[in-house]
């Protein structure tokens, strides 16, 4: 059996800087830290953070006044930033630069009372924040999930319509809804590409090629794991045996029978120490020294925020 790694995988640096976020508070702050919401959709990076006295809630109202609350890398709307301004919250915000960007354009959007389109899974908090970016009763933002949402989409003014999308998506499947959306609705303004980031972008194209190669591909990553799930989703679509797993427990011994070579890799919110362990897993039933696969070099990094920085520095220099 052979193991084939692919490029890039795992942390993107969103959640570099998500987690970055948090350890810096937990230095900084000798209060409990609060986040609202999981900080990444990664169950170990979860535990992880709790064991280390992290709180994590999904209502404002569950933290007490005057707490720091950090914001969760999906980001959060309006109204639930105007609740922890309320609550007099010491607030830091984890959510990644590309999603503020979205953030950004729907409040212009919003402003300009111009109606707006979301594409984008519904329930999900990114689509929550995103959605919560959009204030003005003169105009509405709408959802759609599907090709069959935006068929059943009727707007008021299709003439002065914008769309914009969730980051995590599949490609293939945005460019086809975008396709109907402009279908439906030929003035139709949008971002050029779509908003999906470069980190889903990077990680459904190692998929696809990993998929030429491998007899099955084990995705890591939870199960509520949008850009996880969109990956395991893109194996399965090549026709791979493919498995979602969020640790090495989860394989199936049975799944490797007549198999030559594994593909492994794992969404942007799972850490590299769970693929360490499924590969020391896979070399103690057999598997060879694993290969990684060449892909693009990832160099983006995200800076956290100054009020963290500067604490950082007097730390530091205070040994
Ligand atoms: O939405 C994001 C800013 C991505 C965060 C990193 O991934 P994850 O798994 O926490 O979130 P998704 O469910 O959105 O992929
Ligand atoms: Fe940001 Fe994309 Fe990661 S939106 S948190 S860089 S998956």
């Amino acid at each position: 059996m052979n193991i084939i790694l692919t490029n890039p995988r795992g942390f993107c640096a969103g959640v570099k800087r998500a987690i970055l976020i948090v350890e810096n508070a937990l230095k900084v702050y000798k209060k409990t830290i609060y986040i609202r919401h999981e900080l990444v959709h990664n169950q170990y990076v979860i535990n992880t953070l709790r064991q280390k006295g992290v709180v994590f809630v999904e209502k404002i109202e569950q933290i007490p006044d005057y707490s720091v609350v950090i914001f969760s890398a999906h980001g959060v709307s309006k109204k639930v930033v105007q609740e922890a301004v309320k609550k007099k919250l010491i607030i830091l915000d984890a959510t990644c630069p590309l999603v503020e960007k979205v953030h950004i354009e729907v409040s212009k959007s919003s402003e300009k009372a111009i109606e707006t389109i979301l594409i984008g899974h519904r329930g999900h908090p990114e689509v929550e924040g995103t959605i919560g970016q959009y204030n003005n009763k003169n105009g509405k933002i709408y959802l759609v999930d599907s090709i069959e949402d935006v068929h059943n989409l009727s707007v008021q003014n299709s003439k002065k319509l914008n769309f914009f999308t969730q980051t995590t998506l599949s490609i293939t499947n945005t460019k086809k809804i975008i396709a109907a959306l402009k279908n439906k609705f030929p003035e139709i303004s949008g971002p050029n590409k779509e908003d999906i980031c470069y980190a889903t972008t990077n990680r459904q194209i190692a998929v696809r090629q990993l998929s030429k190669i491998a007899d099955i591909i084990f995705v890591i990553g939870s199960n509520n794991s949008s850009n996880s799930n969109r990956l395991a989703e893109l194996g399965k679509e090549t026709g791979t045996f493919t498995k979602l797993i969020s640790s090495f427990l989860d394989i199936k011994k049975k799944w490797l029978k007549n198999v030559n070579y594994i593909g492994i890799t794992a969404g942007a919110s799972a850490p590299e120490i769970l693929v360490t362990e499924v590969i020391q897993y896979l070399r103690k039933i057999g598997a060879h020294k694993p290969i990684e696969m060449i892909g693009v070099r990832e160099k983006k990094i995200f800076k956290i925020p100054k009020k963290l920085l500067n604490i950082k520095t007097i730390l530091d220099e205070n040994g």
